[in-house]
């Protein structure tokens, strides 16, 4: 092949490259044009091997043309890829949008939380077993988050909840309530027995959130005070309410536990629905999921309000409302409940 036959070959070849350069509609296909044009077996690279074949003038002129080509073409590549991009990110974005705009439109109005969805129905599964709900302040004092529920201070039991104090009045006295239980003592001072209510509620602890924690959540307090109360009524409540609320398919567990203002006490565990009882990270390998504490209301509590624990009796129990949601529904990791993205809430 002569010199002018080579080159001429060569604006070709690389007149139709950046032609099928510029017609790639993807960035895939502008992968395969690339090998295409500029990989091993592309024309200009064999065009390259007959340079050897040329004399010294000619192969000068040819190579500087083949030079020039190559850059021709690695400009063309660099100017797709880069309009391809844009056009991929565009593409993205649009995908992703979410609508945030207030709608009128009925079909397209929010609704609420799905923490707040399954206090309500805690709320209405134990109004239809014959409770009252109560409430209490997120804001405690140290007495009726721990003193009245036997648990003076310097008591080894405070490390069960690592608490955050606000820095009001003597300090260490005013704090943000690790549990719904202080309301146990408010309902309590508030009203005789026989008492059977709920407190649903927030709680602060000082946790790192993981699949199974989170620093902020969500409880539900159970208090019945009558006479004669036993062990036999709090385990058949319990199951009552597992059933109301899971269905009957679940199995709930009591195990022995201890809480300084129950005695005796357990802790309440289901199996977990994520694994069915295989073990997963939600239930930490172990196939059952704690949901909560419980047990017979201790002495000392009634005699902090001033009932006579030889004439009353009850049962108290606290559950993690969080947790009981992500049960109920197959989520896998409590933190899904903060990070509020519209895509996961709008499934519930
Ligand atoms: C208590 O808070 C007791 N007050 C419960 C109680 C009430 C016992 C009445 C006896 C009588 P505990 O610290 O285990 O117990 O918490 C109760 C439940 O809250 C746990 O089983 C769990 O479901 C939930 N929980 C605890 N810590 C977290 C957390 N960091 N994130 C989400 N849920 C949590």
């Amino acid at each position: 092949m002569s010199d002018r036959d080579l080159i001429s070959e060569i604006e070709d070849t690389t007149r139709d490259g950046v032609a099928r350069i510029t017609a790639a509609r993807t960035l895939d296909e502008l992968r395969s044009v690339e090998i295409e044009v500029l990989g091993k077996k592309a024309r200009l690279t064999t065009v390259k091997k007959a340079l050897g074949a040329l004399g010294p003038d000619q192969r000068r002129v040819a190579g500087q043309t083949l030079n020039e080509a190559r850059r021709a073409l690695e400009a063309a590549l660099a100017d797709r890829r880069s309009e391809l991009d844009a056009l991929a990110r565009a593409e993205r974005l649009e995908q992703e949008r979410l609508d945030l705009t207030e709608s009128r439109d009925p079909a397209r109005r929010g609704h609420h939380h799905l923490v707040t969805q399954t206090r309500d129905r805690l709320e209405d599964v134990f109004v239809g077993m014959g409770f009252t709900v109560a409430e209490g302040p997120e804001v405690e004092t140290d007495f009726y988050n721990f003193e009245a529920l036997n648990i003076p201070a310097a008591h080894p039991a405070r490390g069960m909840w690592d608490t955050l104090y606000v820095d009001l009045g003597e300090p260490e006295t005013v704090l943000l309530r690790t549990h719904t239980s202080p309301v146990q003592i408010r309902v309590m001072q508030a009203a005789s027995p026989p008492i059977a209510v709920v407190a649903p509620g927030r709680v602060y602890r000082r946790d790192t959130a993981d699949a199974s924690h989170l620093p902020v959540f969500h409880q539900i307090e159970g208090l019945v005070v009558d006479r004669e109360v036993t062990f036999g009524d709090l385990a058949g409540t319990l199951e009552a309410f597992t059933t109301a609320y899971f269905g009957g398919a679940i199995h709930s567990r009591l195990r022995p536990s201890y809480f300084p203002f129950t005695e005796p006490s357990a802790e309440y565990d289901i199996n977990c629905i994520i694994c069915e009882g295989q073990g997963c990270r939600t239930c930490g390998q172990t196939g059952w999921l704690e949901l909560g504490g419980c047990g017979m209301v201790h002495p000392n509590v009634f005699r902090a309000v001033d009932l006579d624990p030889e004439e009353w009796t009850g049962f108290a129990f606290g559950f993690g409302i969080d947790r009981l949601a992500l049960m109920r529904h197959g989520v896998d990791d409590i933190r899904e409940l903060m990070i509020n993205d519209v895509r996961f809430l709008e499934q519930f």
